[in-house]
């Protein structure tokens, strides 16, 4: 048996024996001639096969063949000019189809919902294994950036007793006897790391939020990106490694896909220049307060609408896709985020904006625990409630902090697409666990 060859290393070979596999995109079945487009993980091949005269069980099988079947074929590779895919073709030498395919039932109603009922079949688009392929490049370069820097990767536990963030957004479940909590972050035990001494850590792992919304980017389960590092002088420290290991990721992501999403999603993908743009909150609202949208929360919080407003502030200004919005009020923030010695009405904190979306909050922690039991007191949390966390603080813990980041926030904003459903492989919404 000829060894397989996908189908985009076809066009490096000589004329000759080859075998493809795939599923059927299309059969042309004509008088004299036979014509399949097979489609793979990596393009698409025209399969030909000249009728013969009498009994020909190849024509047979092609006749009978059903889109999305898929097929394993040998055959001779012949390129030519005159063939609109990709200059060559297969001549069929065998064709073994595996299971027949039912009709897809996408293809008349490809509205969202009805795609993702049928998610393995919508997979099947080019585009989406596009966002699969940019998706692990990035993935692999942010790891790669990491571990350069003397980062060790952690998986934290899912299962909790205590909530992770807050109250509000959480999924309980029967744990035997009694109730656990799904992870909402990875934050207690990322920050364990800092006074188990191991400096610096990233996780990439599912986070759960019981959020009832349906916009473009919630998820009830998220793959949450998290870094947190030791030693930091302020969330300038945090911002900085941000901005660097992000940097390293979409340079990878252009260099491996930059024609391919320039062709086929016509998004130019920019590899942004540091540092990136940083204003303080207040001054934000008041920018685009000035520019005629004044936001409607009155905790001093921004709204998607301003995050819109500002990124295109930014853009407008300094040419940058990326904006981090520092200071915010600690009334808006959790309790663990450090306050500014001088102002204590302001967190060394930050959310960071990808193309007027927030894709990250990030901060200097609380590690003094007398200070941080007091701003868990004015949140209305029970110290009893936060369980083990605070014993974190009592045993020596060195000053640190990190960032949460959504994946399919970054890789939707980054291909513009309309909602983190595309991107996602299996979206989890507040009416949406299957497949
Ligand atoms: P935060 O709650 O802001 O911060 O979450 C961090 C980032 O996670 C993503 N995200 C979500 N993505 C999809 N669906 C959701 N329901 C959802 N919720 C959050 C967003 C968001 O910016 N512990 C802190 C981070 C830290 O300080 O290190 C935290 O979880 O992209």
């Amino acid at each position: 048996m000829t060894e397989r060859t996908l189908v985009k290393n076809l066009a490096a070979l000589e004329d000759g024996p080859v075998a493809v596999a795939g599923w059927v995109e299309t059969v042309r079945d004509q008088k004299k001639v036979q014509f399949v487009v097979l489609r793979d993980e990596s393009g698409a091949v025209q399969l030909v096969h000249p009728r013969g005269e009498g009994e020909d069980p190849i024509a047979e099988t092609v006749s009978a063949l059903t889109t999305g079947t898929f097929v394993a074929v040998e055959g001779q590779l012949k390129h030519d000019e005159r063939v609109k895919l990709g200059g060559l073709e297969v001549r069929i030498g065998s064709l073994e189809p595996t299971t027949t395919a039912l009709d897809s039932p996408i293809a008349e109603d490809s509205s969202i919902d009805k795609r993702l009922d049928w998610r393995f079949l919508d997979l099947r688009r080019p585009e989406m294994s596009l966002v699969f392929r940019v998706q692990t490049t990035f993935l692999h370069a942010l790891r790669t950036w990491w571990v350069e820097h003397d980062f060790l990767e952690i998986q934290t536990p899912k299962l909790m007793a205590s909530p992770s963030e807050s109250r509000a957004e959480l999924f309980r479940v029967e744990y035997f006897d009694r109730t656990a909590y799904l992870a909402q972050s990875p934050q207690h035990f990322k920050q364990m790391a800092q006074a188990a001494g191991f400096g610096r850590v990233f996780e990439i792992a599912p986070a759960f939020r019981a959020d009832p919304s349906f916009t473009s980017r919630h998820a009830t389960e998220f793959t949450s990106v998290d870094a947190e590092m030791s030693w930091i002088s302020s969330h300038e420290d945090v911002m900085a490694m941000h901005e660097q290991v992000l940097v390293a990721a979409l340079s990878a992501v252009k260099e491996r896909h930059g024609d391919e999403i320039e062709a086929t999603l016509g998004v130019a993908v920019t590899v942004p220049t540091t540092p990136f743009p940083r204003i303080p909150l207040a001054e934000a609202r008041d920018i685009v307060a000035a520019r005629g949208y004044t936001v409607p929360r009155h905790d001093g919080d921004m709204d998607p609408e301003g995050e819109r407003r500002i990124a295109e502030y930014v853009r407008e200004e300094f040419g940058h896709e990326f904006v981090f919005l520092t200071d915010y009020a600690a009334s808006i923030r959790p309790f663990y985020h450090m306050r500014h010695a001088e102002d204590p009405g302001l967190t060394r904190s930050y959310d960071l904006i990808f193309n007027g979306v927030e894709i990250s909050t990030g901060a200097q922690r609380e590690h003094r625990v007398d200070v941080l039991e007091a701003q868990a007191a004015e949140k209305g949390l029970d110290t009893a409630e936060l369980g083990t966390y605070l014993d974190f603080f009592r045993y020596g813990v060195p000053p640190h902090g990190g960032f949460g980041m959504g994946l399919a926030r970054v890789i939707m904003l980054l291909l513009h697409e309309p909602s983190i459903r595309e991107v996602t492989y299996l979206f989890r919404g507040p009416n949406r666990l299957a497949p």
